[in-house]
């Protein structure tokens, strides 16, 4: 039984990452796998015994058919690698009732959100391998079924109540926030947009949703210092607080900000090198008055819907970069390691832009923030010829990653 389970698996692996290879195993160069039904037992001039009558087979066929692939509970055979003269024979035997040819299956399960399919992630050639992506958020819940690739973490806030970790979630903001970036591509829940990239959690909010930029610098702290083996790193911030940037159109000037969160931005994206994703807002209002948004460090983003037209509530603005799915997301949640849910914000958004940014430091690790920013930029779809019912201004264009 062993391994056709092993053959089933790697197929579905094989059918979710669209590779068109046959696994070894499963079909052999000139062979095909069959499921054979033997006749039943009923039959008064055939033998009693399954093992005899496979044996019969056996010699009548000259087959040698592993234990694993005799089935006796269900009176079938798996019989691999068949040539078609050897296939017509067997249909032809009485002892066997049915001779049905194997064939692909690949699970259901895995929903591919709109958003991540709408920005074209599952065509990429790149899937995130060899980044970290750092959610600076509520946590992230810990032994998740989708979010098997969450490495470990940091709780400036520690987490309350049903937890594993100090950085696991109890809101599931932070945990919705990594699905997006990369729920992992297996036969369950979702899939994010770099799915191979590493998951790591900084937990600075609360179980209600709330923190302080004290809270935010120690956390970029942490990532900073954070040894994880030389790869590029992305953060994600879904948050913000009211502020304006002081050093507004400079982007890591000479001279540094000084004011405490500016600075420790500009240390993070000018100096250490790490690309910071953030959301523009949910106030409908310009982003200017927001931070982190409004530094022009960050790339900055705006939440759009499945009709490719942003709701009144998302931030706009010159500080906004990029426009990218942020109403009615489906990604990961916090309740149970099993558990979804969909939510809409810019929150949701700017992980689709983060996961972006992990693709492309996926294919090119040595980019600058600012590298990163413009491919980004320059692969964007044009929103020009957008609707646009929201009563704000939106000239940013749309994220894409085909081609990465
Ligand atoms: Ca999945
Ligand atoms: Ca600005
Ligand atoms: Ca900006």
């Amino acid at each position: 039984m062993k391994k056709l389970i092993l053959a089933l698996s790697l197929l579905v692996l094989a059918a979710c990452q669209q590779q068109a290879t046959v696994q070894p195993q499963a079909l052999r160069e000139g062979g095909q796998t069959y499921i054979a039904i033997l006749e039943p037992t009923a039959s008064p001039t055939l033998p009693a015994r399954f093992s005899e009558r496979l044996a019969a087979l056996e010699r009548a066929h000259g087959l040698s058919i592993p234990a694993e692939d005799r089935l006796e509970a269900l009176g079938a055979v798996i019989l691999r690698n068949l040539t078609p003269a050897q296939a017509q024979r067997l249909a032809q035997d009485p002892r066997v009732y049915a001779l049905t040819p194997d064939q692909e299956v690949k699970a259901y399960a895995q929903t591919i959100p709109w958003g991540v399919d709408r920005i074209g992630a599952p065509t990429t050639t790149a899937k995130g391998a060899g980044v970290s992506v750092y959610v600076v958020d509520t946590g992230i819940k810990v032994g998740h079924e989708d979010l098997t690739n969450l490495m470990g973490g940091y709780a400036v806030v520690k987490c309350r109540g049903k937890c594993r970790t100090a950085y696991d979630d109890d809101n599931g903001h932070g945990t919705h926030v990594a699905g997006t970036v990369a729920a992992v591509n297996n036969s369950v829940g979702v899939l994010g947009v770099a799915p191979a990239a590493e998951l790591w959690a900084v937990k600075v909010l609360s179980g209600s949703g709330s923190g302080s930029i004290s809270g935010i610098v120690q956390g970029l702290n942490w990532v900073i210092a954070h040894n994880n083996g030389g790869k590029p790193k992305v953060v994600n911030m879904s948050l913000g607080g009211s502020g304006t940037d002081d050093q507004d159109g400079q982007y890591c000037p000479s001279t540094r900000s000084t004011n405490a969160f500016h600075n420790v931005i500009q240390k993070a994206v000018c100096d250490y090198r790490i690309t910071v994703v953030v959301a523009a807002g949910n106030e409908g209002d310009n982003a200017a008055n927001h931070t982190p948004a409004a530094y022009d460090e960050v790339i900055t983003v705006s939440a759009t819907n499945s009709q490719d037209d942003w709701p009144s509530w998302s931030n706009y603005g010159p500080d906004v970069d990029l426009a990218a799915p942020g109403v009615a997301i489906l990604s990961t949640w916090n309740s149970s390691t099993t558990s979804y849910n969909t939510i809409s914000g810019t929150s949701m958004a700017s992980p689709h832009v983060a996961g972006a940014a992990a693709l492309v430091l996926s294919r090119y690790p040595s980019y600058t923030p600012a590298q990163v920013k413009q491919a980004l930029l320059q692969n964007a779809e044009s929103t020009a010829t957008w609707k646009n019912t929201s009563g704000n201004p939106h000239p940013e264009p749309f994220l894409n990653v085909r081609g990465f």
